[in-house]
């Protein structure tokens, strides 16, 4: 596929003109002069601006240490930090009335403003807090909590006293959580009585209690609930206890704990190619550098700025690009509770005009919804304090990056299509706005340090050809690379190192074209991104057959206009089961339940068989071909045990015409 008839946007002259401040960097050749020291050099790049953005306790010695081949990777060795501590302390202490966060609450006159030195005080009351219930530098604190400031809090006071917070999206099902909780041995809980969004209440502690309710084999002690909307709760004498009870009685100052550079900060769970999720382990010291270094740089934040990030903190963006990057620049940052349509489809307009928001940052399935909704609720909003509106989740279509760029961006505006994932830390590839055209639908050049490469998938030879597709891969270290997996590195190498010696496997596939654009072409194993969520298909599979009328499950992810893809489910029924009256619901029911309603299955078909190879293999490559209207495309079918069960599926995708 050639991409001649992409059009090119030169970086809008506004940008880099008063009133507009002067970007970080201007130009691509400086860019790229950067970007080769920051690759041929990066024990001086890294090193350089370890020492210059970050407060360190103790220096470190060594930059970078171990390699890809083993899986050992460390920077920053000697050094000792506290991730809160630069996210907070430096900033209160200098700037103590300088905004760090702004609350938009579910209601849009709910706004609340919290300053540097509000902050530091009640992340430390609650530090102090998580020290009286036990926790110590090293333990795991699970937090479950909805879009409000305190879960901000909880994470830096987490990284405050040493423990190594574990976020779960609040859209988590009960026994997902369960799971989370149990796989990370935590003995703290953080949530809140319920959370709000779109005018609606979410039992956030009812579903912790749901989660906890045999505690077999979990080893909760405590958990701390946040009174959100002050509906009354059950509650679990001895276990739980109130957020503004314990932190009334606790002094308001708590010393930041001397963390090594390579001490775990955080675990977030999230889905690869196997049915149980992983714990990515991120590093103190790596990651605060590439989520300061990132957000400076790609968002080109400047002093006065009023950053916006639309993303959950229960996701990977909403930790490096909400909390984290944004604090450790001593920025503001827009917390949002609501949704992008409540109480109507202006709601991201009203909130860029209110806030003044300079930069905006998205998911593209948010603004292909939007664009579907229509223009005229844009209409009338005074945008033009933006200077950078970025995308991130899963490739964006030309189409919604070109009514993103003309309806938000009004042609004046940087737009940058970042591309990273959770175990990346922070972006990898993405324009910077001052420096680099774009082409709509390239998240376009690496970001420092950072060298792809793509491979051939079958002889993990480099592809040099222009617009040839393989795999993403990595070929060095980045300070930002998650560490390991949770409890088990060798999934780890397994996942990330093994599959091309040498090189971090991304799991995407891609190309670059001429100008050495990279165009990322989406996952190439069974990992499927609804709306920019990940899920893994053997994770909804596995839901899918504990009911006891399934026999087995094959997902896969179909396009959809709207949210990239959706999960169609092929479900075969045990014997004598082969008619089952509401069954879909059941089974729709089922995977809400066990995952979380993100999950829910767009179709579900009841089939009599699946497409599998002799050896018993289901083909999910044709039920793909088969959803996403490939059917004359399915190749060679004879192959398969029943070959005639592929017009069996067809009939019951696309009806019998
Ligand atoms: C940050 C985040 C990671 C997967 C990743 C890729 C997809 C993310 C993208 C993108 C194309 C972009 N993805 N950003 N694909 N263009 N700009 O989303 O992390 O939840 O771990 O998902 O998302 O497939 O591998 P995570």
């Amino acid at each position: 596929m050639t991409q001649e008839h992409i059009a090119v946007h030169p970086v809008p002259e506004r940008l880099l003109n008063a009133p507009c401040p002067k970007p970080h960097i201007s130009s691509l050749d400086d860019y790229r002069q950067l970007w080769q020291e920051s690759v041929d050099n990066p024990d001086k790049f890294f090193g350089d601006r370890a020492r210059e953005l970050l407060t360190w306790f103790k220096p470190f010695q060594t930059v970078r240490h171990g390699s890809l081949d083993e899986g050992d990777v460390a920077w920053f060795l000697e050094g000792e930090i506290n991730a809160c501590y630069n996210a907070v302390d430096r900033h209160a202490l200098k700037n103590p009335n300088k905004v760090a966060i702004i609350h938009e609450g579910d209601e849009p006159d709910q706004v609340r403003k919290i300053t540097y030195g509000e902050l530091l005080r009640e992340v430390c009351r609650v530090a102090n807090v998580l020290k009286n219930l036990g926790v110590r530098k090293g333990d795991n604190v699970i937090v479950y909590m909805p879009m409000i400031p305190e879960t901000l809090v909880a994470l830096l006071a987490c990284a405050r006293v040493g423990a190594v917070h574990s976020v779960v999206f609040a859209g988590f099902s009960a026994e997902s959580l369960r799971d989370r909780v149990k796989d990370s041995s935590a003995r703290v809980v953080l949530t809140s009585d319920e959370g709000r969004r779109g005018g609606k209440n979410i039992a956030t502690k009812r579903i912790v209690d749901d989660a906890l309710n045999d505690q077999r084999d979990l080893n909760v002690e405590h958990v701390v609930v946040f009174r959100r909307t002050g509906t009354p709760v059950p509650w679990v004498e001895d276990r739980d206890v109130w957020w503004h009870e314990e932190t009334a009685k606790v002094r308001s100052f708590c010393p930041p704990e001397p963390m090594n550079a390579e001490d775990p900060l955080f675990l977030l769970y999230t889905s690869g190619s196997t049915g149980t999720p992983k714990g990515i382990q991120h590093s103190t010291g790596g990651y605060m550098l590439g989520a300061m270094l990132s957000l400076k740089y790609i968002f080109d934040y400047q002093e006065n700025d009023v950053y916006a990030c639309m993303a959950d903190v229960g996701w990977i963006t909403g930790h490096t690009y909400l909390t984290y990057g944004p604090l450790l620049n001593g920025a503001t940052t827009v917390v949002f509770e609501s949704t992008p349509t409540y109480p109507n489809p202006s709601r991201f307009w009203e909130l860029i005009q209110k806030h003044k928001i300079t930069q905006f940052y998205t998911a593209p399935t948010a603004i292909r919804a939007l664009r579907r909704l229509g223009d005229q609720w844009l209409e009338g909003y005074d945008l033009s304090s933006l200077r950078v509106i970025g995308s991130v989740g899963e490739p964006i279509n030309p189409e919604a990056w070109d009514w993103y760029n003309e309806k938000v961006g009004r042609n004046q505006c940087a737009v940058v299509d970042t591309y990273w994932q959770t175990e990346t830390g922070s972006i990898i590839i993405s324009p910077l706005p001052g420096a680099t055209p774009t082409k709509p639908g390239s998240a376009t050049l690496p970001f420092f340090g950072i060298k792809p490469l793509i491979l051939d998938p079958t002889t993990g030879k480099e592809i040099t050809a222009v617009d040839e597709t393989g795999v993403l891969a990595i070929a060095q270290p980045w300070p930002s690379m998650a560490r390991t997996v949770y409890n088990n590195h060798s999934r780890f190498l397994e996942t990330y190192l093994k599959p091309y010696p040498g090189f971090y496997f991304t799991g995407d596939g891609a190309s670059r074209d001429k100008d050495g654009y990279i165009w990322i072409r989406g996952r190439v194993d069974d990992v499927i991104n609804v709306s920019g969520h990940r899920l893994s298909t053997a994770e909804i599979e596995s839901a899918l057959v504990q009911h006891q009328a399934v026999a087995e499950a094959a997902v896969i992810g179909g396009h959809d206009d709207l949210t990239g893809q959706c999960i169609h489910a092929f479900v075969s029924l045990k014997p004598n089961l082969d008619t089952a009256d509401g069954l879909e619901k059941e089974l729709t029911l089922q995977v809400r339940k066990i995952i979380g309603p993100f999950a829910t299955p767009k179709r579900i078909y009841v089939v009599p068989d699946h497409p599998k190879t002799r050896s018993g293999k289901i083909m999910r490559r044709i039920l793909r071909k088969i959803v996403n209207g490939e059917q004359d495309q399915l190749g060679d079918i004879s192959t398969l045990a029943d070959p005639s069960v592929v017009q069996v599926l067809i009939e019951k995708v696309h009806g019998s015409n």
